[in-house]
């Protein structure tokens, strides 16, 4: 109740501070109630600049609600000015031109679902550690996205044919001696008619933390590309020699020696992710009891589609199909599940996804400079017990420890009057568990 009011002031808070930087906006308030609702959901890696995950969860949602879609923000939140806001485009084109937001939404309106994920997901997981935010599986998210293509802005700008790369510039201001933050893609990937400049996220305006007004979506393609709070397209005709495409972003395109350097001139810019999946559920190293149970998450796939998800549960000896339970179509990750019944034994649980080209996650990775493009086969430990054991686990050893429980050596008739006891003390035991539960005490804690 009270966590709940500071919450609530917090917010207000917030957002007025907000207001009085810079004059009344409704997005600004938005972005101080979302900053908040973010906070509180997810795993924070950086609160200023913005940089959030999603917990393992939200594996389990065909669309990420917004609340739980993760941030990646180099540099601080920018405030765009929705009503002065226009949009750049200029460079290696015949008519280069400015555009309101207005008139960008009178060109033809698309829509798609599509799966972001951030290069730098599961950095945390490669040994040697690499520098960088420690993203476990949770800098990727799945939305539905809408705007116009890419490729009718740069007709209406008309491309010359020396146009080679295309620079995105967001509204986003370096910190101290930083570089700022920008990207490029090739023609080729701005041409597709998938890749979109996109003010719509989940059918509601884009939020601030995930680039309003306009960003780029770029279906298959790493996070990094996909530039928030778009201002400015430039299309050059050569290769970009920004920071982030020529040092950051790059990948050596094959394993190095663990912890060596790499020149970047011997990398290539990261450009499609790789086939994955994601265990939701169970948690890792959870103590379940038998029975009908699930397993389930998410799985994607870059420029190569996604074909299909299997599922161990002896440590990869041997895969069983798990099923699809959305359809997000081409681009969208999809969720799957597995009806597991979970008999007592201890299991190594895994899923492995494959692309249309065969390819299927390794069960180990080679290292490269910077922690990209991590896709390992994901090992979920689980321990499931027989239903007797698991109320003693949940009941008794709640409170008591096993030595305690060891110091009782009662008759099954004294067993059941102290089970009783506890239960009026206040035990949860689930009524028909409790005989169960007695007779195991008794088989193990006998005089
Ligand atoms: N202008 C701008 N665009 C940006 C970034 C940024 O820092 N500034 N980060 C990029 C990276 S690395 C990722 S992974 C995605 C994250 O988008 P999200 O915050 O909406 O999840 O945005 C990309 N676009
Ligand atoms: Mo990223």
């Amino acid at each position: 109740m009270s966590s709940q009011n500071h919450l609530a002031r917090r917010s207000f808070l917030g957002a007025s501070a907000s207001l009085l930087l810079s004059g009344p906006s409704g997005a600004l308030s938005a972005q101080a109630v979302n900053a908040e609702a973010k906070s509180s959901t997810m795993i924070v890696h950086s609160r200023k600049p913005e940089d959030y995950e999603m917990p393992l969860d939200g594996f389990l949602q065909p669309i990420t609600p917004i609340e739980l879609f993760y941030v990646r923000s180099h540099h601080y939140t920018p405030q765009v000015d929705l009503e002065t806001f226009t949009l750049r485009v200029s460079g290696e084109v015949s008519a280069p031109f400015s555009i309101s937001l207005r008139d960008l939404k009178k060109l033809p309106r698309i829509e798609l679902v599509g799966v972001m994920e951030c290069a730098g997901n599961g950095r945390a997981f490669y040994a040697p550690r690499v520098p960088g935010l420690q993203w476990t599986n949770g800098s990727v998210g799945n939305a539905r996205w809408a705007g116009v293509r890419l490729a009718d802005v740069l007709k209406k700008a008309n491309l010359k044919p020396s146009a080679k790369n295309i620079v995105f510039d967001g509204a986003d201001q370096a910190i101290g001696t930083m570089p700022k933050f920008q990207r490029s893609i090739p023609v080729r990937k701005g041409l597709d008619p998938d890749t979109m400049l996109a003010f719509e996220m989940n059918g509601q305006p884009l939020p601030v933390a995930h680039g309003a007004p306009l960003r780029v979506v770029v279906p298959g393609w790493g996070g990094d590309c996909w530039t928030k709070w778009l201002t400015g397209i430039q299309v050059i005709d050569h290769e970009f020699e920004g920071f982030f495409m020529k040092t950051g972003y790059r990948h050596p395109g094959k394993g190095v020696p663990p912890g060596s350097t790499v020149d970047p001139a011997q990398m290539k810019p990261i450009e499609s992710v790789r086939v994955k999946s994601v265990i939701a559920t169970p948690k890792d190293n959870i103590i379940m009891p038998q029975g009908p149970s699930r397993i389930a998450g998410a799985a994607w796939s870059g420029e190569v589609p996604l074909d299909k998800v299997e599922v161990s549960i002896d440590g990869g000896r041997s895969w069983v199909a798990a099923r699809f339970t959305s359809s997000n179509g081409r681009w969208g990750w999809q969720t799957w599940d597995y009806a597991w019944n979970a008999t007592p034994g201890t299991y190594k649980i895994m899923s492995r996804a494959t692309d249309a080209n065969g390819y299927s996650q390794p069960m180990e990775q080679e290292w490269n400079p910077s922690g990209y493009l991590w896709n390992v086969i994901q090992t979920v430990r689980a321990e499931v017990v027989p239903l007797t054991n698991t109320s003693y686990r949940s009941s008794c050893l709640g409170c008591h420890n096993e030595d305690l429980m060891r110091g009782q050596k009662l008759t099954r008739a004294q067993w059941e009057r102290e089970v009783e006891k506890m239960m009026r003390w206040g035990s949860q035991v689930p009524a028909d568990h409790k005989a169960s539960l007695v007779d195991y005490l008794a088989a193990r804690f006998k005089p």
